[in-house]
């Protein structure tokens, strides 16, 4: 079985394979199949725009096909950056100009009113049948960054019960516990049971 994953994300490609290495599955990312064009991420949510991402492979490739849109929520920001988590410090932003951001719009702010999640929304099209799936992880975000592993917003997002950062993590401990592993370990339940139906 072959699993198109519609992403430009190496790094959540990564983690995907990851997860999935024990799962009798081919996965590969759009790139590996000769598609190159970015999609447009226009959902107000980022179930619409996981489902915006699988459907504009729809016609393009054979398969199953799946999209993870992830968004960082921040309490005290009444849930900002969400679906803007990409392009929160502007269009082009980095990675480090989000975390930067974010963290200036902190300033002051104390360890308890810092809590925040990840939510990831896997859509998987498998023909016509579409399906969503959901992953979470709590955390807190710290006063500056620690930590080199993972993307994003890793070096600032602290893990309670793990006392460090997902960027102080390995990619197999960030995959124990990450909204992304909570998600894609969601999907392989679901894969097993459909499989043949
Ligand atoms: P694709 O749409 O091509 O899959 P993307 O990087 O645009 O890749 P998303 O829209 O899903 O991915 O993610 C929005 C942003 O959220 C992304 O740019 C990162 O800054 C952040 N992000 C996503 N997953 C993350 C993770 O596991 N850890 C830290 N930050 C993450």
């Amino acid at each position: 079985m072959r699993l198109i994953v519609a992403t430009h994300n190496i790094n959540k490609i990564k983690e995907i394979r990851e997860i999935l290495s024990d799962f009798d599955i081919e996965i590969s990312s759009m790139a590996e199949i000769g598609i190159q064009e970015e999609i447009p991420e226009t959902g107000k949510t980022i179930e619409e725009n996981a489902l915006v991402k699988a459907r504009a492979l729809k016609n393009k490739t054979e398969g199953l096909i799946m999209a993870d849109d992830t968004g960082l929520f921040v309490d005290y920001l009444n849930g900002n950056p969400g679906v803007y988590s990409a392009r929160f410090a502007g269009e082009n932003a980095t990675y480090e100009d989000n975390n930067m951001k974010l963290l200036k719009m902190l300033e002051g702010v104390p360890f308890d009113k810092r809590t925040a999640h990840f939510k990831t929304v896997i859509a998987l099209l498998n023909k016509d049948k579409e399906t969503v799936i959901e992953g979470r992880l709590d955390g807190r975000i710290l006063y500056k960054q620690r930590g080199k592993n993972g993307f994003g917003y890793d070096p600032i997002f602290y893990v309670d019960e793990a006392k460090k950062t997902l960027a102080e993590m390995t990619l197999e401990e960030k995959n124990t516990i990450s909204h992304r592993a909570r998600a894609l370990n969601k999907l392989k339940s679901y894969l097993y049971k459909t499989m043949g139906d």
